[in-house]
Parts: C-alpha cells; structure tokens; sequence
C-alpha cells in the first residue's frame, strides 16, 4: 500500500498559502507589531532557553505547523518508539537510544524484555573500569598507569565521544588525555601514537560491527605499534585492548579478551550510540558521576519530549520550524554556530545526526518523496565563523537559518573575553534579523556609491539557546534536543531516521578497488574508463 504524501493533505496546503502570506512580511514588523514578542517565543526546557522570537514564524505559523504535526502522526510515532516498536523498519529493528539514559526504575521493553537492567549492568561495568583506569588500579602490561586513551572508530563511533571530550574539556581528569583516530589514512594513526608511550597507552576500539575496514585496519597497526613497543610479546594486547561493540564473534577474533569487551545492542544506532558503551572513553576522562550528569540531562529532555503537549515541546518546535524552511521558504541548510570553542566539534556531530538520518529520498513504504527532506547542516564555532562564512549569512542570495549556542558563563575567568564573546553573538543575531535599511546607513555618513554595498536586507532567521554553562547536564539536553528534533523532522517527511543505507554502500563499494591496489591487479571490465585510468595512474606510481 503505497502511503497518502503528507503534501496533499489540507494541513500542508494551508502552510503554503500562509507561507506566501508572510513571504513579504520583515522581522522588524513582527518585533514592532508585538512588545511581548520575545517573551512569547521564548521558551524554557530543563537549564535551556530557547529564544525562537528572531524566527520568521507567527503564532499561526506554529499553530499550522502542529496541525501538520498531528496530521504526520507524530505523537503516535513517538509512543512508538519508546514502546520499542521495530520503527526501523528497513532493518527490522527497534530504536531505544532514549533507554540508555533511563533511570534504574523505569521500564523500557524490546521484544518483551525490559533492557534497563542490561543497560545498567554496561554502565556499572563502564564505571569500575573508568574508575580503575583514572585510578591507576588498571595498569598497562609493564605496570605502568594509562596517560592517554587512543579511540579508534569512525563515523556514529567517533563523532560523539569526540564531541563530548572536547565539550568537557574542564571536567577531563587532569592526567590522562584522550586522542581519536578515525581516518583510514595512515596520517591519522601515525600522526596520533607519535608522541606516545606504549607502555602507558590503552586503545579502545569502538565499532558496533567490527566489521569496519577503516577501524580494524587502525587497530590491527595499533596492536602492532604496541607490541613491537613492548617487547614483541602479543600478551601485552590484553592489558592494553578493551573494545566497544554488538559483536563479541568479531571482537573475540580479533584477540581482544571478550571480558574487556563493553556491550552495546543493534536496538541503539551508531549515531545514538555515544551515551553507552561508545561513550567509555569520554567516562575515563571525565568520570562516572559526570557521565551520569550528562545522562540525566539527556533524560530531562526525553521526558519533556515524551510527554509535553506539541505546542509547549521545545524539540518539536524547533524540529517543525525547520520544516517550515526546508518546505515551505525553500531553505535549504541549516547553520549551527556555537558562540563555546569546546563545542568546535557540535556542527560536525550533528551533521551526522541530521544529515544520516534524514538524508533521505524515499518514504518508509519506499515510496519517492515529491518534498524536499533533510537540510545541509554546518557551522564552525563563532567568533571565528564572523570572520569566515558570516558574510554570505548576511548579505549573500541564501537565506541561512542559524542556531546561536551561547552561555552565561565560561569555564575560564578571562575578563572580558566572555563578555566580548557573548557580545558578538548577540549582536549578529539582532543584526541578521534587523539588517540595516539603505536610509539608516546613508544617516551614518556612508558614502552613497557604498550605500547599497552597507546595506543589510535582514530577516535572516536564528535560534538563540542559552544555557548557564556548559556542564555534563547541559550537554546531555543538547544533544537530547537535536536528537528528537531530527526525530520529529524525520516523522513529518515520513522517512526512516535510523538507517543508512549510503553508509553501507560506501563501505562496500571501496574493497573492490582496495583489492585491485593492494594486489596490483587492475580489473577494467569492472569499471569505466575514467576509474580505471585513475585506478592505473595510482598503480603506476
Ligand atoms: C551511524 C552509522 C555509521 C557508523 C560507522 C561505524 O549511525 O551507522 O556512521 O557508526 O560506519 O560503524 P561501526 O561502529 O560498526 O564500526
């Protein structure tokens, strides 16, 4: 049965028109027709503020918007997916990312077992462990403490643990040092065991699979960077190998003791995965209880996301309105500016969250969409982006909708480096939305051939979230929040967020050609005349 497309429902109709309604309509008319504007489109979610009044939106716009909310079904899909049903229908499974921050007491079901208690039994084994090795309890083979922790994994078993370290960073135990090799260019492991000592390093290999080509071949040269560094003695691996995986078969194959191995379950998706097992890395550097934290703010929001009404339902909101974007204004990409360095990595790990899962052309009945879908996602830290990317955010022909992340304090008393921070963020939001007409800056004095080069159109869109600083807690409603954002946009264009298939076929399309370099054996019937001069340029080196 080939599903109904949400385009011809009333509810999507009534968005387009409204959508040509305020096309017209400036951001300096909305503030101007309501003193209580930024009150009314400011919201508040756990320690977040959520200032959404510099959108281009009216009280009809989401009034709309949650009528098509309705409509997609998007408080049944929900229901859905905390229940454990097999929502992810293209590989049969079920999607509970939201149980691996549950609380001992609650209940969350797959195939009609409750998997909190197995859930917490990987957590309790992630905190002794943690605690060993900050301790100096665990000891490499020669007895010596772990200094630095080396992950190696890619794509949802990088982009989390990496994000969050760096998020952390003051919370990091100040003796030991995570690095991250993902790439399967040599460069990136090289580059990364320079400077190490093997004899106090421990490499975690994360991969869900372990199947990975990028991240067995890491970890096959780490063994073997290790064990030449120790002596040559391969039963040095078990003291300096734990992995993170579904797959204790691979994992056992590898040589690593299945006993240093931290579980996970193909109910979790890569890109949801950093809060369990993928997350040992970032437990080591910060500790158990700030772990915890972290995932007691992820579970604020799960909660509100869960039960709050759509109209009050901050993840909801801010997912609806980058529908109404991508859809109805014909936005097509989202920028995420951090006005926080330690959230230089958040654009990148969000960039998977949004662009894997709902970088999608079908429906869920495998149906083609006649709409558009996810939006490209990006951002840099600001300042830094002011004096990069911003111009085309200003005054370029692409209207970019920004999310603004900023704190009221830092974690560093550096006076008035935070104030001149938080400054600029808050004077390009107010700039993007207001812009400067043609009469206010002749007024200033400008020249009038370098009037319309200073003129600012405007009516560029952002989110302000403000939240007090960037503790564990607040980090896990973040993360919380872009998640079921991504759910909710997802649901609306009625597309399966958790599968990848593109993923998949990168990782099958390159061992082909992998085997014709690495054994030298050109295969031309395989390919088209460009690859098959590339692949003979490369074996002609
Ligand atoms: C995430 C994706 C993908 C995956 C990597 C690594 O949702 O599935 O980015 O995380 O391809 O896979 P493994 O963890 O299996 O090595």
């Amino acid at each position: 049965m080939t599903l109904h497309s949400i385009t011809d429902t009333p509810q999507w109709r009534a968005l387009v028109t409204h959508a040509e309604d305020l096309k017209g309509v400036h951001l300096r008319e909305l503030f101007a027709a309501d003193p209580d504007r930024a009150e009314r489109f400011t919201l508040r979610l756990g320690s977040l503020t959520i200032d959404l009044s510099k959108q281009r939106i009216t009280a009809e716009t989401v009034r709309l918007l949650i009528e098509l909310a309705e409509a997609a079904g998007l408080r049944a899909r929900t229901e859905a997916m905390f229940c454990g049903e097999r929502i992810n229908s293209t590989e049969d499974r079920a999607v509970l990312h939201t149980a691996l921050r549950a609380n001992s007491t609650d209940r969350f079901i797959v195939a009609g077992e409750d998997v909190v208690p197995e859930v917490h039994a990987v957590l309790d084994k992630m905190a002794d462990f943690s605690g060993k090795v900050r301790s100096g309890v665990w000891t490499g083979s020669t007895g010596q403490r772990v200094r630095t922790v080396v992950n190696i994994g890619i794509g949802g078993s990088d982009l989390g643990p990496l994000m969050a370290y760096r998020a952390l960073t003051p919370f990091v135990h100040p003796e030991l040092e995570v690095r991250f090799v993902s790439n399967v260019d040599p460069a990136h492991l090289v580059d990364a065991t320079a400077d190490l000592e093997p004899a106090e390093t421990l490499f975690i290999v994360a991969s869900k699979t372990f199947t990975t080509a990028e991240t067995l071949n890491n970890a096959r040269n780490a063994r073997r960077w290790l064990v030449e560094g120790l002596g040559g003695d391969p039963a040095a691996v078990a003291k300096h190998f734990v992995a993170l995986s579904t797959n204790a078969a691979e994992v056992a194959a590898f040589g690593i003791d299945t006993a240093n191995m931290f579980e996970f379950w193909d109910w979790v998706g890569g890109r949801y995965s950093f809060d369990a097992a993928i997350g040992l890395s970032l437990m080591i550097a910060v500790g158990a209880d700030n772990f915890g934290q972290m995932l007691d703010g992820f579970r604020t929001v799960d909660r509100h996301f869960l039960t709050t009404d759509l109209e009050k339902n901050v993840p909801v909101l801010v997912g609806l309105i980058g529908v109404w974007y991508r859809n109805f204004l014909d936005l097509p990409t989202h920028a995420v500016l951090p006005y926080c360095q330690h959230l230089d990595r958040f654009p990148a790990y969000l960039q998977q969250l949004d662009m894997e899962s709902n970088g999608k052309s079908v429906r869920l009945d495998g149906s083609p969409v006649d709409y558009d879908t996810g939006p490209i996602v990006w951002g840099e830290p600001g300042t830094n982006g002011q004096h990069a990317f911003f111009q085309l955010i200003h005054q370029g022909t692409t209207v970019i909708p920004s999310d603004f992340i900023g704190f009221l304090h830092s974690a560093y008393d550096l006076p008035p480096q935070h104030e001149l921070l938080m400054a600029n963020m808050f004077a390009q939001a107010e700039a993007l939305a207001f812009g400067k007409t043609a009469e206010e800056v002749r007024a200033a004095g400008v020249a009038e051939e370098l009037v319309a080069h200073r003129t600012f159109a405007g009516n560029r869109p952002s989110t302000v979230i403000l939240a007090d600083a960037l503790t564990p807690s607040v980090l896990g409603q973040l993360v919380a929040l872009y998640e079921h954002r991504v759910f909710t946009q997802g649901t609306i264009w009625g597309v399966n967020s958790f599968d990848q298939w593109g993923v998949e076929l990168g990782k099958a399309l390159a061992s082909q050609i992998a085997e014709e370099l690495t054994t030298a054996t050109p295969n031309p019937g395989r390919h088209d005349s460009s690859t098959n001069a590339l692949i003979q340029r490369f074996l002609d080196r």
